[in-house]
Protein backbone atom coordinates (compact mmCIF):
# COMPACT_ATOMS: atom_id res chain seq x y z
CA UNK A 1 0.00 0.00 0.00
CA UNK A 2 1.21 3.40 -1.35
CA UNK A 3 1.97 5.98 2.02
CA UNK A 4 -0.43 7.69 3.10
CA UNK A 5 -0.41 9.86 6.83
CA UNK A 6 -3.06 7.97 9.16
CA UNK A 7 -5.07 9.89 11.18
CA UNK A 8 -7.62 9.09 14.21
CA UNK A 9 -10.21 8.53 11.89
CA UNK A 10 -8.60 6.15 9.26
CA UNK A 11 -6.45 3.85 11.26
CA UNK A 12 -9.55 1.32 11.76
CA UNK A 13 -9.75 0.99 8.59
CA UNK A 14 -6.21 0.46 7.70
CA UNK A 15 -6.43 -1.95 10.83
CA UNK A 16 -9.19 -4.13 9.02
CA UNK A 17 -7.07 -4.55 6.01
CA UNK A 18 -3.94 -6.69 7.57
CA UNK A 19 -4.88 -10.57 8.34
CA UNK A 20 -2.33 -10.87 11.02
CA UNK A 21 -4.93 -8.03 13.00
CA UNK A 22 -7.68 -10.52 13.04
CA UNK A 23 -5.65 -12.86 15.08
CA UNK A 24 -5.58 -9.94 17.61
CA UNK A 25 -9.00 -8.68 17.32
CA UNK A 26 -12.25 -10.72 17.56
CA UNK A 27 -14.20 -7.66 15.88
CA UNK A 28 -13.38 -4.18 14.74
CA UNK A 29 -16.79 -2.74 15.33
CA UNK A 30 -16.32 -0.83 18.92
CA UNK A 31 -12.47 -0.03 18.61
CA UNK A 32 -11.32 2.93 20.44
CA UNK A 33 -8.13 5.25 18.97
CA UNK A 34 -6.42 7.48 20.61
CA UNK A 35 -3.38 9.32 19.31
CA UNK A 36 -0.85 9.25 21.77
CA UNK A 37 2.65 10.86 20.28
CA UNK A 38 4.69 12.59 22.51
CA UNK A 39 7.81 12.93 21.34
CA UNK A 40 9.56 14.73 18.43
CA UNK A 41 9.30 12.36 15.66
CA UNK A 42 6.22 10.12 14.58
CA UNK A 43 2.79 9.81 15.42
CA UNK A 44 1.55 7.04 17.92
CA UNK A 45 -2.15 5.72 17.64
CA UNK A 46 -3.18 3.58 21.32
CA UNK A 47 -6.04 0.98 19.58
CA UNK A 48 -7.92 -1.04 21.75
CA UNK A 49 -11.36 -3.45 21.66
CA UNK A 50 -13.96 -1.65 23.82
CA UNK A 51 -15.64 -4.53 24.03
CA UNK A 52 -12.17 -6.09 25.42
CA UNK A 53 -9.51 -3.73 26.44
CA UNK A 54 -6.98 -6.48 26.35
CA UNK A 55 -7.57 -6.66 22.49
CA UNK A 56 -4.92 -3.90 22.09
CA UNK A 57 -2.32 -2.73 19.57
CA UNK A 58 -0.10 -0.05 19.48
CA UNK A 59 0.74 1.49 15.85
CA UNK A 60 3.92 3.87 15.19
CA UNK A 61 3.69 5.70 11.56
CA UNK A 62 6.48 8.07 10.90
CA UNK A 63 5.51 11.21 8.77
CA UNK A 64 8.37 12.86 6.19
CA UNK A 65 9.37 15.76 8.17
CA UNK A 66 10.36 16.09 12.03
CA UNK A 67 7.45 16.41 14.24
CA UNK A 68 8.88 18.29 16.51
CA UNK A 69 9.86 21.39 14.28
CA UNK A 70 7.25 20.48 11.91
CA UNK A 71 7.14 20.01 7.58
CA UNK A 72 9.98 22.82 6.53
CA UNK A 73 12.55 20.09 8.31
CA UNK A 74 11.97 17.36 6.15
CA UNK A 75 12.50 14.14 6.97
CA UNK A 76 13.10 10.34 4.99
CA UNK A 77 10.03 8.28 6.21
CA UNK A 78 12.31 5.29 5.61
CA UNK A 79 13.37 5.53 8.84
CA UNK A 80 10.79 3.06 10.06
CA UNK A 81 12.71 0.31 8.81
CA UNK A 82 15.40 0.94 11.37
CA UNK A 83 13.05 0.90 13.86
CA UNK A 84 11.40 -2.27 13.12
CA UNK A 85 14.63 -4.02 11.99
CA UNK A 86 16.15 -2.98 15.68
CA UNK A 87 13.25 -3.98 17.29
CA UNK A 88 13.24 -7.17 15.98
CA UNK A 89 16.72 -7.75 16.71
CA UNK A 90 16.47 -6.37 20.77
CA UNK A 91 13.12 -8.96 20.80
CA UNK A 92 15.83 -11.82 20.05
CA UNK A 93 18.77 -10.79 22.12
CA UNK A 94 16.51 -9.22 25.11
CA UNK A 95 12.96 -11.14 25.10
CA UNK A 96 10.60 -9.35 27.48
CA UNK A 97 12.18 -6.04 27.66
CA UNK A 98 11.45 -4.75 23.94
CA UNK A 99 7.57 -5.00 22.89
CA UNK A 100 6.67 -7.39 20.53
CA UNK A 101 6.31 -6.38 16.69
CA UNK A 102 2.95 -7.32 15.37
CA UNK A 103 3.23 -6.35 11.81
CA UNK A 104 5.60 -4.09 9.81
CA UNK A 105 4.59 -2.15 6.76
CA UNK A 106 7.47 -0.23 4.74
CA UNK A 107 5.93 1.70 2.32
CA UNK A 108 3.14 3.09 5.13
CA UNK A 109 6.26 3.47 7.32
CA UNK A 110 4.37 1.57 10.04
CA UNK A 111 5.03 -0.86 12.82
CA UNK A 112 2.28 -2.19 14.71
CA UNK A 113 3.07 -3.91 18.00
CA UNK A 114 2.34 -4.64 21.77
CA UNK A 115 0.34 -2.04 23.39
CA UNK A 116 2.69 -1.69 26.99
CA UNK A 117 -0.67 -0.68 28.98
CA UNK A 118 0.39 -1.65 32.27
CA UNK A 119 3.87 0.55 31.94
CA UNK A 120 4.51 4.08 31.82
CA UNK A 121 7.09 6.46 30.78
CA UNK A 122 9.71 6.58 33.02
CA UNK A 123 10.64 9.82 33.12
CA UNK A 124 7.10 11.35 33.34
CA UNK A 125 6.61 8.98 36.45
CA UNK A 126 10.21 9.95 38.02
CA UNK A 127 8.71 13.47 37.97
CA UNK A 128 5.86 12.23 39.93
CA UNK A 129 8.47 11.02 42.59
CA UNK A 130 7.64 7.42 41.63
CA UNK A 131 10.66 4.48 42.31
CA UNK A 132 11.61 1.97 39.64
CA UNK A 133 13.01 -0.17 41.99
CA UNK A 134 13.75 -3.10 39.52
CA UNK A 135 14.38 -0.84 36.43
CA UNK A 136 18.07 -0.46 36.72
CA UNK A 137 18.66 -4.41 36.76
CA UNK A 138 16.33 -4.65 33.88
CA UNK A 139 17.96 -1.83 31.48
CA UNK A 140 21.39 -2.83 32.54
CA UNK A 141 20.65 -6.34 31.64
CA UNK A 142 19.21 -5.14 28.12
CA UNK A 143 22.59 -2.35 27.84
CA UNK A 144 24.96 -5.91 28.47
CA UNK A 145 23.17 -7.96 26.37
CA UNK A 146 22.80 -5.79 23.52
CA UNK A 147 26.79 -4.48 23.54
CA UNK A 148 27.82 -7.62 24.07
CA UNK A 149 25.71 -10.28 21.47
CA UNK A 150 25.85 -7.46 18.61
CA UNK A 151 29.87 -6.38 19.55
CA UNK A 152 33.06 -8.40 17.47
CA UNK A 153 33.66 -9.75 20.78
CA UNK A 154 29.83 -11.59 20.83
CA UNK A 155 29.54 -12.11 17.09
CA UNK A 156 32.82 -13.68 15.99
CA UNK A 157 32.49 -17.80 16.07
CA UNK A 158 33.96 -20.66 13.86
CA UNK A 159 32.64 -20.93 10.56
CA UNK A 160 33.28 -23.07 7.18
CA UNK A 161 35.22 -20.10 5.50
CA UNK A 162 36.78 -19.25 8.56
CA UNK A 163 37.12 -22.06 11.37
CA UNK A 164 38.60 -19.61 13.41
CA UNK A 165 37.54 -16.13 13.54
CA UNK A 166 34.63 -15.36 11.25
CA UNK A 167 33.26 -11.60 11.47
CA UNK A 168 30.88 -11.78 8.42
CA UNK A 169 27.97 -11.44 10.40
CA UNK A 170 28.42 -8.40 12.42
CA UNK A 171 29.74 -6.72 9.26
CA UNK A 172 26.20 -7.83 7.33
CA UNK A 173 24.35 -5.68 10.56
CA UNK A 174 26.80 -2.53 9.74
CA UNK A 175 25.70 -2.02 6.81
CA UNK A 176 22.37 -2.98 7.71
CA UNK A 177 22.07 -0.35 9.97
CA UNK A 178 23.58 2.88 8.34
CA UNK A 179 20.79 4.75 9.68
CA UNK A 180 22.20 8.17 7.79
CA UNK A 181 19.15 10.54 8.22
CA UNK A 182 18.62 9.64 11.91
CA UNK A 183 22.33 9.79 13.25
CA UNK A 184 23.07 13.28 10.91
CA UNK A 185 20.36 14.35 13.76
CA UNK A 186 22.46 13.41 16.30
CA UNK A 187 25.68 14.36 15.41
CA UNK A 188 23.98 18.22 14.78
CA UNK A 189 21.78 18.16 17.56
CA UNK A 190 23.21 16.33 20.35
CA UNK A 191 26.90 17.32 19.48
CA UNK A 192 27.09 20.31 16.67
CA UNK A 193 24.51 22.96 17.25
CA UNK A 194 24.29 23.44 21.22
CA UNK A 195 28.49 23.89 20.78
CA UNK A 196 27.69 27.01 18.84
CA UNK A 197 25.22 30.25 18.31
CA UNK A 198 22.92 27.66 16.48
CA UNK A 199 19.56 29.31 15.15
CA UNK A 200 18.07 25.80 16.33
CA UNK A 201 19.03 26.53 19.71
CA UNK A 202 16.43 27.09 22.42
CA UNK A 203 17.98 28.99 25.41
CA UNK A 204 16.48 28.50 28.58
CA UNK A 205 14.95 31.81 30.47
CA UNK A 206 17.52 32.12 32.69
CA UNK A 207 20.73 31.39 31.33
CA UNK A 208 22.93 34.10 30.58
CA UNK A 209 25.22 35.23 27.93
CA UNK A 210 28.10 34.12 30.18
CA UNK A 211 26.57 30.54 30.88
CA UNK A 212 25.66 30.44 26.88
CA UNK A 213 29.90 31.19 26.50
CA UNK A 214 31.34 28.72 29.27
CA UNK A 215 30.13 26.11 26.75
CA UNK A 216 30.23 27.64 23.49
CA UNK A 217 33.41 29.81 23.93
CA UNK A 218 35.77 26.83 25.90
CA UNK A 219 38.17 25.40 23.36
CA UNK A 220 39.17 22.90 25.68
CA UNK A 221 35.45 21.52 25.84
CA UNK A 222 34.81 21.56 22.08
CA UNK A 223 37.82 19.20 21.41
CA UNK A 224 36.21 16.85 23.40
CA UNK A 225 33.16 16.93 22.19
CA UNK A 226 34.32 16.85 18.19
CA UNK A 227 36.45 13.75 19.53
CA UNK A 228 32.97 12.38 21.33
CA UNK A 229 31.24 12.95 17.89
CA UNK A 230 34.18 11.83 15.77
CA UNK A 231 34.02 8.24 17.98
CA UNK A 232 30.10 8.56 17.38
CA UNK A 233 30.39 8.89 13.24
CA UNK A 234 33.39 6.23 12.90
CA UNK A 235 33.40 3.45 15.75
CA UNK A 236 31.32 1.19 14.52
CA UNK A 237 30.96 -1.39 17.65
CA UNK A 238 27.89 -2.38 18.59
CA UNK A 239 24.32 -2.36 17.62
CA UNK A 240 22.70 0.82 19.68
CA UNK A 241 19.27 2.12 20.41
CA UNK A 242 20.50 5.63 19.92
CA UNK A 243 18.31 7.69 21.32
CA UNK A 244 18.19 5.85 25.28
CA UNK A 245 16.51 8.15 28.11
CA UNK A 246 14.48 7.88 30.48
CA UNK A 247 11.33 8.43 27.89
CA UNK A 248 12.56 5.73 25.53
CA UNK A 249 11.56 3.39 28.81
CA UNK A 250 8.14 2.31 29.67
CA UNK A 251 8.07 0.44 32.96
CA UNK A 252 6.06 -0.43 35.96
CA UNK A 253 7.05 -2.11 39.40
CA UNK A 254 7.97 -5.66 38.14
CA UNK A 255 9.20 -5.12 34.46
CA UNK A 256 10.51 -2.41 32.11
CA UNK A 257 10.48 -2.07 28.22
CA UNK A 258 12.85 -0.31 26.01
CA UNK A 259 10.71 1.59 23.05
CA UNK A 260 11.88 4.05 20.40
CA UNK A 261 14.79 2.23 18.91
CA UNK A 262 14.52 4.45 15.22
CA UNK A 263 18.13 5.99 15.94
CA UNK A 264 19.24 2.47 16.11
CA UNK A 265 22.90 2.04 14.23
CA UNK A 266 26.34 0.86 14.76
CA UNK A 267 27.91 2.70 16.88
CA UNK A 268 30.24 3.19 20.08
CA UNK A 269 29.35 0.97 23.11
CA UNK A 270 29.28 3.79 25.58
CA UNK A 271 26.96 5.99 23.70
CA UNK A 272 23.37 4.31 24.81
CA UNK A 273 24.56 4.07 28.39
CA UNK A 274 26.00 7.62 28.49
CA UNK A 275 22.58 9.19 27.05
CA UNK A 276 20.76 7.41 29.73
CA UNK A 277 22.78 8.28 32.65
CA UNK A 278 22.90 11.97 31.21
CA UNK A 279 19.20 11.54 31.86
CA UNK A 280 19.35 9.95 35.01
CA UNK A 281 21.64 13.13 36.00
CA UNK A 282 18.79 15.68 34.80
CA UNK A 283 16.29 13.96 36.54
CA UNK A 284 18.49 13.95 40.12
CA UNK A 285 19.07 17.62 39.34
CA UNK A 286 14.80 18.24 38.47
CA UNK A 287 13.91 16.57 41.45
CA UNK A 288 15.12 19.25 43.50
CA UNK A 289 12.22 20.94 42.70
CA UNK A 290 9.84 17.74 41.83
CA UNK A 291 10.02 16.67 45.38
CA UNK A 292 9.49 19.94 47.30
CA UNK A 293 6.64 20.38 45.22
CA UNK A 294 5.50 17.01 46.64
CA UNK A 295 6.52 17.99 50.32
CA UNK A 296 8.92 15.61 50.43
CA UNK A 297 12.76 16.10 51.84
CA UNK A 298 14.39 16.19 47.95
CA UNK A 299 17.13 14.33 49.40
CA UNK A 300 15.66 10.78 49.34
CA UNK A 301 14.70 10.74 46.21
CA UNK A 302 17.67 12.06 44.56
CA UNK A 303 19.62 9.43 46.22
CA UNK A 304 17.67 6.83 44.60
CA UNK A 305 18.07 8.32 41.21
CA UNK A 306 22.23 8.27 42.04
CA UNK A 307 21.75 5.35 43.26
CA UNK A 308 19.99 3.88 39.94
CA UNK A 309 22.87 5.43 38.24
CA UNK A 310 25.28 3.27 39.91
CA UNK A 311 23.71 0.27 39.64
CA UNK A 312 23.06 0.78 36.21
CA UNK A 313 26.78 1.28 35.28
CA UNK A 314 27.70 -1.53 37.81
CA UNK A 315 25.33 -3.59 36.55
CA UNK A 316 26.28 -3.28 32.43
CA UNK A 317 29.63 -3.58 33.73
CA UNK A 318 29.06 -6.94 35.76
CA UNK A 319 26.80 -8.89 33.09
CA UNK A 320 29.08 -7.71 30.13
CA UNK A 321 32.09 -9.05 31.47
CA UNK A 322 30.05 -12.43 32.75
CA UNK A 323 28.68 -12.80 29.78
CA UNK A 324 31.92 -12.46 27.42
CA UNK A 325 33.37 -15.00 30.12
CA UNK A 326 31.07 -17.43 28.72
CA UNK A 327 31.35 -16.67 25.34
CA UNK A 328 34.89 -17.57 26.06
CA UNK A 329 34.02 -20.41 27.61
CA UNK A 330 32.09 -21.80 24.43
CA UNK A 331 33.83 -20.47 21.80
CA UNK A 332 37.71 -20.73 22.86
CA UNK A 333 39.39 -17.75 21.33
CA UNK A 334 42.73 -19.54 20.59
CA UNK A 335 44.56 -15.61 21.34
CA UNK A 336 44.11 -16.59 25.08
CA UNK A 337 45.52 -20.30 24.68
CA UNK A 338 49.13 -19.42 26.31
CA UNK A 339 50.57 -19.79 29.51
CA UNK A 340 49.12 -16.53 30.84
CA UNK A 341 46.57 -16.31 28.49
CA UNK A 342 43.77 -16.35 31.54
CA UNK A 343 44.94 -13.40 32.66
CA UNK A 344 45.60 -11.62 29.49
CA UNK A 345 42.13 -12.15 28.92
CA UNK A 346 41.15 -10.90 31.77
CA UNK A 347 43.04 -7.53 31.82
CA UNK A 348 42.14 -6.93 28.28
CA UNK A 349 38.21 -7.15 29.72
CA UNK A 350 39.35 -4.70 32.44
CA UNK A 351 40.86 -2.55 29.85
CA UNK A 352 37.79 -2.47 27.34
CA UNK A 353 35.02 -1.89 29.95
CA UNK A 354 36.80 1.26 31.46
CA UNK A 355 37.36 2.33 27.92
CA UNK A 356 33.87 1.78 27.34
CA UNK A 357 33.07 3.76 30.92
CA UNK A 358 35.36 6.79 29.89
CA UNK A 359 32.99 7.12 26.37
CA UNK A 360 30.07 6.88 29.01
CA UNK A 361 30.94 9.71 31.16
CA UNK A 362 31.32 11.91 28.07
CA UNK A 363 28.01 11.09 26.23
CA UNK A 364 26.55 11.59 29.43
CA UNK A 365 27.70 15.03 30.22
CA UNK A 366 27.22 16.07 25.84
CA UNK A 367 23.77 14.86 26.21
CA UNK A 368 22.98 16.94 29.32
CA UNK A 369 24.21 20.42 27.87
CA UNK A 370 22.50 18.82 24.73
CA UNK A 371 18.92 18.86 26.52
CA UNK A 372 19.79 22.25 27.93
CA UNK A 373 21.28 24.74 24.95
CA UNK A 374 19.13 22.56 22.52
CA UNK A 375 16.14 22.06 20.57
CA UNK A 376 14.75 19.32 22.38
CA UNK A 377 14.33 19.99 25.88
CA UNK A 378 13.81 17.32 28.74
CA UNK A 379 10.02 17.64 31.04
CA UNK A 380 12.14 16.93 34.37
CA UNK A 381 13.65 20.04 34.02
CA UNK A 382 12.02 22.43 31.18
CA UNK A 383 8.45 21.71 33.35
CA UNK A 384 9.57 23.17 36.28
CA UNK A 385 7.35 26.43 36.47
CA UNK A 386 9.17 28.67 39.30
CA UNK A 387 11.99 31.06 36.90
CA UNK A 388 14.36 31.12 39.29
CA UNK A 389 14.01 27.18 40.08
CA UNK A 390 14.41 26.31 36.42
CA UNK A 391 17.37 28.68 35.95
CA UNK A 392 19.11 27.06 38.88
CA UNK A 393 18.56 24.01 37.33
CA UNK A 394 19.65 24.67 33.96
CA UNK A 395 22.92 25.75 35.43
CA UNK A 396 23.78 22.73 37.36
CA UNK A 397 23.08 20.57 33.92
CA UNK A 398 25.52 22.48 31.88
CA UNK A 399 28.32 22.92 34.94
CA UNK A 400 27.68 18.92 35.84
CA UNK A 401 27.91 18.26 31.63
CA UNK A 402 31.34 20.29 31.36
CA UNK A 403 32.57 18.50 34.42
CA UNK A 404 31.83 15.14 32.97
CA UNK A 405 33.14 15.64 29.36
CA UNK A 406 36.11 17.62 30.68
CA UNK A 407 37.30 14.72 33.33
CA UNK A 408 35.88 11.52 31.23
CA UNK A 409 38.90 10.32 30.18
CA UNK A 410 40.54 9.90 33.51
CA UNK A 411 37.50 8.64 35.44
CA UNK A 412 38.21 5.47 37.27
CA UNK A 413 34.34 4.59 38.54
CA UNK A 414 31.03 5.79 37.94
CA UNK A 415 31.40 7.17 41.75
CA UNK A 416 33.47 10.04 40.53
CA UNK A 417 29.95 10.61 37.87
CA UNK A 418 28.32 10.80 40.85
CA UNK A 419 30.72 12.64 43.14
CA UNK A 420 30.19 15.39 40.45
CA UNK A 421 26.72 15.81 40.62
CA UNK A 422 26.65 16.16 43.87
CA UNK A 423 29.20 18.68 43.97
CA UNK A 424 27.46 20.81 41.51
CA UNK A 425 23.98 20.17 43.14
CA UNK A 426 24.35 18.82 46.68
CA UNK A 427 21.94 16.27 47.72
P1 LIG B 1 8.81 9.15 18.92
O1 LIG B 1 9.60 8.26 18.02
O2 LIG B 1 8.04 10.17 18.20
O3 LIG B 1 9.74 9.70 19.98
P2 LIG B 1 7.85 7.17 20.80
O4 LIG B 1 8.23 5.85 20.28
O5 LIG B 1 8.70 7.72 21.90
O6 LIG B 1 7.74 8.24 19.64
O7 LIG B 1 6.36 7.08 21.29
C1 LIG B 1 5.64 8.20 21.74
C2 LIG B 1 4.75 7.81 22.91
O8 LIG B 1 3.85 6.78 22.51
C3 LIG B 1 5.53 7.23 24.09
O9 LIG B 1 5.99 8.25 24.94
C4 LIG B 1 4.47 6.36 24.75
O10 LIG B 1 3.63 7.15 25.56
C5 LIG B 1 3.64 5.85 23.57
N1 LIG B 1 4.10 4.51 23.14
C6 LIG B 1 5.05 4.24 22.21
N2 LIG B 1 5.21 2.90 22.06
C7 LIG B 1 4.34 2.32 22.93
C8 LIG B 1 4.01 0.96 23.25
N3 LIG B 1 4.59 -0.07 22.64
N4 LIG B 1 3.04 0.73 24.17
C9 LIG B 1 2.42 1.78 24.79
N5 LIG B 1 2.68 3.07 24.51
C10 LIG B 1 3.63 3.35 23.60
C1 LIG C 1 15.62 17.67 17.24
S1 LIG C 1 15.78 16.01 16.94
C2 LIG C 1 14.75 15.36 18.10
C3 LIG C 1 15.34 14.58 19.16
O1 LIG C 1 14.28 13.75 19.56
C4 LIG C 1 14.74 12.43 19.69
O2 LIG C 1 14.22 11.88 20.85
C5 LIG C 1 16.24 12.51 19.67
O3 LIG C 1 16.77 12.70 20.96
C6 LIG C 1 16.48 13.66 18.79
O4 LIG C 1 17.75 14.24 18.95
MG1 LIG D 1 11.73 8.58 18.66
Amino acid sequence: MAYKQLTEEIVVDYLKSLDSMKKIFSSFDDLNVKEVGDGNLNYVYIISNNKDPEETVVLKQAVPFLRVVGESWPLDIERMNFEVAALKKEYEICPGLVPEVYHADSEMSLVIMQNLNKHTIVRGEMNKGIRFPKMPDHVSTFLARMVFFTSDWGMAGKTEKWPDHDTAAKKEMVKQFINEDLCNLTENFIFSYPFYPSETNSYPPGISEADKKSIQEDGELKQKVALLRYKFMNNAEVLLHGDLHTGSIMANQDESYVIDPEFAFYGPAGFDIGLLLGNMLLAYIGQMYWQKKLGNDPADYRRWVLSAVKEIWEGFAEKYDKLWQEHQKKNPDPMWDFPGGDDAFTELRRTEISRIFHDTAGFAGTVMIRRTLGLAKVSDIASIDDPDSRAEADKMALAIGKKLILQAETMKSVQEMITIAQEVSPL
